[in-house]
């Protein structure tokens, strides 16, 4: 079977509908066809500032959530990146190999680093580590959101880079990228996409939201000019983006939701929409819920999950020391 990797970071109390969309609903799916590795990257989440005791209890959440949403640890290998320690060692040894124009060229860095006051060596090196985290397992494929193709093209650069100075040593890997939804947009500001740091709350819907939230979120969502029901992302981001969720949360093709809206206002598709979203959201709040109830549980989930990761990141970080000329780790 090939090989999967993809992280997501702990950065929120909740996950959103474009980390679900975009990239979550993949992981599920591709747990079914892949050996698949999935991690709650808590490394990256310290690359802007953060509370540790917020941070320990959202790692908690994101893996309840992960398997709320359908991970099934007897499928795939789901665990917390800390937990792993060779994620950082191998990124050293990529930051040796990163230059520092090429990592200057990332356009979250940029983004991030004008928006934040404390900007960290970490969160310049921020795609690096990510670079570790997919090489360590020679994952064929990374199933993520559109914003993160500049990255993984990074990490394809880099193992290329790596291959070619010391002997074959690591799978490059494809992004897997759906194209319908590459990208979810902000429901209040449809030219950006929905994120954790950067949108309001009104832009953007949490996976945990309370139903009535939700509802009222998707009825207030900004629309476009025109009254017509159609998908039209550059004249009609709004609609859209609304239509995209719809389609994609109710398994209906955008096309007949068109035929289906024909006449008919904004109002109408918000209303379906609205209850469509509430319904897909309250069963994972629910098992969120309650496979955090069980704390015991879930912490044994992770360790077996990350020493599961381990035993194969520590095969190809004893590779890597062995190309570089290191002794072999402990
Ligand atoms: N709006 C989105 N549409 C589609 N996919 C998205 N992803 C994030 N936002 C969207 C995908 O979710 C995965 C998790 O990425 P992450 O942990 O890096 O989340 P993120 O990038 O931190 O999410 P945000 O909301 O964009 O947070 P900020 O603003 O803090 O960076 C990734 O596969 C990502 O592509």
């Amino acid at each position: 079977r090939p090989r999967v990797l993809s992280g997501i970071q702990p950065t929120a109390d909740s996950f959103h509908l474009g980390n679900y969309l975009g990239a979550l609903r993949s992981w599920v799916e591709m747990q079914e066809t892949h050996d698949a590795f999935y991690c709650v990257v808590d490394l990256h989440a310290i690359t802007i500032s953060h509370d540790p005791a917020q941070l320990r209890r959202r790692s908690l959440v994101a893996a309840a959530q992960l398997l709320a949403l359908g991970l099934d640890p007897q499928r795939c290998t789901l665990f917390v990146q800390s937990q792993v320690p060779e994620h950082p060692m191998l990124s050293w040894i990529l930051e040796c190999h990163t230059g520092f124009g090429e990592a200057g060229r990332m356009t979250q860095f940029k983004d991030k680093s004008a928006k934040n006051e404390r900007v960290t060596v970490g969160l310049f090196t921020y795609p690096v580590l990510q670079a570790a985290d997919i090489l360590l397992y020679q994952a064929d494929a990374v199933p993520v959101g559109e914003d993160q193709r500049q990255h993984l093209e990074l990490v394809r650069d880099l193992a290329q880079r790596f291959n070619t100075t010391y002997g074959r040593t690591f799978t490059v890997p494809s992004p897997y990228i759906v194209k319908e939804t590459g990208t979810i947009q902000d429901l209040a500001e449809p030219a950006r996409k929905m994120s954790k740091s950067a949108s309001g709350p009104s832009g953007i819907i949490d996976l945990l939201e309370e139903p009535a939230r939700i509802r009222k979120k998707i009825k207030s969502a900004v629309t476009d000019t025109g009254r017509e029901i159609v998908y039209d992302p550059e004249n009609k981001p709004g609609v859209s983006n609304l239509l995209t969720i719809f389609s994609t949360l109710a398994a209906v093709p955008i096309v007949e939701l068109q035929n289906r809206y024909e006449g008919k206002g904004y109002g109408d598709l918000k209303k379906d929409l609205a209850e469509v979203v509430a319904d897909f959201c309250a069963p994972i709040a629910e098992r969120t819920r309650s496979y955090l109830d069980d704390q015991a549980e879930l912490d044994k989930i992770l360790l077996a999950g990350a020493e599961k990761a381990h035993a194969v990141a520590a095969r190809t970080l004893a590779h890597a020391y062995e190309r570089i000329g290191f002794r072999q780790p402990l």
